[in-house]
């Protein structure tokens, strides 16, 4: 591969992922090393649009977000990756990062995922690091773990790597790569019931998780036997089978919050509210399963050819609220400079 820098800058566009295993815990917070494997699916809505560009004059980065300028622990995480991406590059350079996301920040709805994953394309294209897409995926895992999985479309497994090994080679094992699946048309219906950025973040409550909840290992452990179970639903179009597994797996993840000390709670009476709505769905013969993550909001998976219908009840059941349909969305790339 080519190691040209882009001397013009780099932009890149990635979409978030929802996963279906999640991914819940570090086991080495440096390194951005999960305790377990993890599933999703990439969306083909609220898409990042990243510009890196380097500026030999500047003596630090500057970052704006929707154009307004980055601060605190949001150009904290960002300068830090891009000191990485220096390291790795050999250069000393600073960039000018123009970041544009249509996805509500903070808010559990993924919008660190698409961030990082098109932050990464950009920032090695523009540092000239030559990576694949498996580098760029151990690459973007270093921003945030979720952003792995966003360097690829469809759905993509996570691999947590061995965890015997020594750093590097756990470095080197984790990285996410796309997973087969069988004539799947699968939809998500996203339920955005609180847009506002959260009161604990994702980071610090999957470490309290993981310090204090008597349920992680027990979820951990029935985490690795929902991803075998999914990998074989996913290769069989077992839509059902896939939406039972991905439920389960997320309701497990929070029973881990709520067990900590203190607990954590992300769902919400409007989160609940939507569950019924999903409940009712299924007893009306509808395959349709819940999944959510470090906030409120909720994803039903369902067929595309019912997504419309699931929509409708889960804005019955939502009134107020905003809710979008999703399928399954393409990997981070390049768009130019
Ligand atoms: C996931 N989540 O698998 C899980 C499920 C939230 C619940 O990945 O600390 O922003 O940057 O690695 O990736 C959210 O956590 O956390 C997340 P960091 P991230 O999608």
């Amino acid at each position: 591969r080519p190691r040209e820098r882009c001397d013009g800058g780099a932009t890149a566009v990635a979409h978030p992922n929802i996963a279906l295993i999640k991914y819940w815990g570090k086991r080495d917070e440096r390194l951005f090393l999960p305790w377990t494997d993890s599933l999703s699916m990439t969306l083909d809505i609220f898409p990042t649009t990243t510009r890196v560009r380097l500026d030999a004059a500047a003596g630090q980065d500057t970052v704006t977000l929707d154009g307004v300028p980055a601060y605190g622990q949001t150009l904290r995480r960002v300068t830090a990756f891009l000191g990485l991406v220096r390291e790795r590059a050999g250069l000393r350079q600073r960039a000018v990062v123009q970041s544009r996301n249509t996805v509500p920040t903070g808010a559990g709805l993924a919008s660190s995922a698409g961030g990082f994953a098109a932050l990464a394309v950009a920032a090695a294209a523009a540092y000239g690091l030559g990576l694949d897409a498996r580098g760029l995926s151990r690459l973007a895992r270093r921003g945030s773990g979720s952003a792995s999985r966003s360097v690829f479309g469809g759905f993509a497994l996570w691999h947590a790597g061995d965890a015997a090994g020594t750093d590097a080679e756990a470095d080197l094992a984790s990285y996410a790569e796309p997973v087969p699946t069988a004539g799947l048309d699968a939809a998500l219906v996203v339920a955005v019931l609180d847009a506002g950025p959260k009161e604990v973040s994702s980071r610090a409550a999957m470490r309290r998780t993981v310090a204090t909840s008597p349920l992680y290992r027990p979820w951990a452990r029935s985490s690795g036997e929902d991803l075998a179970e999914m990998r074989a639903a996913l290769l069989r179009g077992d839509l059902p089978a896939v939406g039972e597994i991905a439920e389960r797996n997320a309701l497990g993840m929070h029973a881990t919050m709520l067990a900590a000390r203190p607990a954590v709670r992300y769902l919400s009476p409007a989160t609940l509210t939507v569950l019924d709505s999903v409940l009712q769905l299924r007893r009306e013969g509808v395959a349709a399963y819940a999944t959510m993550d470090a906030g409120p909001n909720v994803k039903v998976l369902c067929a595309r050819a019912d997504a419309q219908r699931v929509a409708g009840v889960v804005r019955a059941a939502a009134p107020g609220r905003a809710v979008h349909i999703a399928g399954p969305g393409p990997g981070a790339r390049l768009t130019g400079g």
